[in-house]
């Protein structure tokens, strides 16, 4: 049996637990997840915070992830480098938020988060096409698209700006109770 730093972990957990929704034993596991994506990588001992970072391609390729189109945009966005390279933290973050605990005004926060490519804290038309290609899989064509993203702005764009605020997005999906189900996560 690995020899983990339990105590660590424990006190990980305890500083992470005002914003994750897991069980001492479910973060071990998930360290032992990350561990295992580079066992060559990531030491056991995690007592002087060993700056270690995983690549994206080994995060992305993970099977919780793998098939996720916005996974590449879940990653920079958890990412403390934006790039999606992952530290531990940033790892039971991302686990933490798209876990099917985690309270719905928490996922909307990241979802828009996760929308909003250019990250300027507002989803314009841009993201919002860049959003449905990704959540269609590109089956709608480009006039297609253009029509449900003005509708969609037409209808939620609250201060009329032409542009969805945080608050904009989170009033749009209190009418769309399937819109995060992306964004959860078995694990
Ligand atoms: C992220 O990881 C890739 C691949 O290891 C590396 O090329 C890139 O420089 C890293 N980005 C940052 C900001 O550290
Ligand atoms: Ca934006
Ligand atoms: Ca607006």
């Amino acid at each position: 049996k690995k020899m983990l730093n339990v105590l660590l972990l424990i006190s990980l957990w305890l500083h992470l637990q005002d914003c994750t929704f897991f069980t001492r034993k479910e973060i071990l596991r998930l360290f032992d997840r990350y561990r295992d994506l580079a066992p060559q990588l990531v030491p056991l001992d995690y007592t002087d915070q060993p700056d270690v970072r995983l690549p994206y391609e080994l995060i992305g390729s993970m099977p919780e992830l793998k098939d996720n189109p916005f996974r590449q945009r879940i990653a920079e966005v958890f990412s403390e480098d934006g790039e999606g390279n992952m530290t531990l933290d940033d790892f039971l973050d991302m686990f933490s938020v798209l876990s099917e605990m985690a309270p719905r005004d928490l996922k909307a926060y990241y979802a828009f988060k996760i929308y909003d490519f250019n990250n300027d804290d507002f989803l314009c038309k841009s993201d919002l096409e860049k959003t449905l290609n990704k959540l269609t899989r590109n089956e709608l064509t480009e006039d297609e698209v253009r029509m449900v993203c003005e509708k969609v702005i037409d209808e939620a764009d609250l201060d009329n700006d032409g542009r969805l605020s945080l608050e904009d997005f989170q009033h749009m999906i209190v009418r769309a109770p399937d819109f995060l189900s992306t964004f959860h996560i078995r694990i």
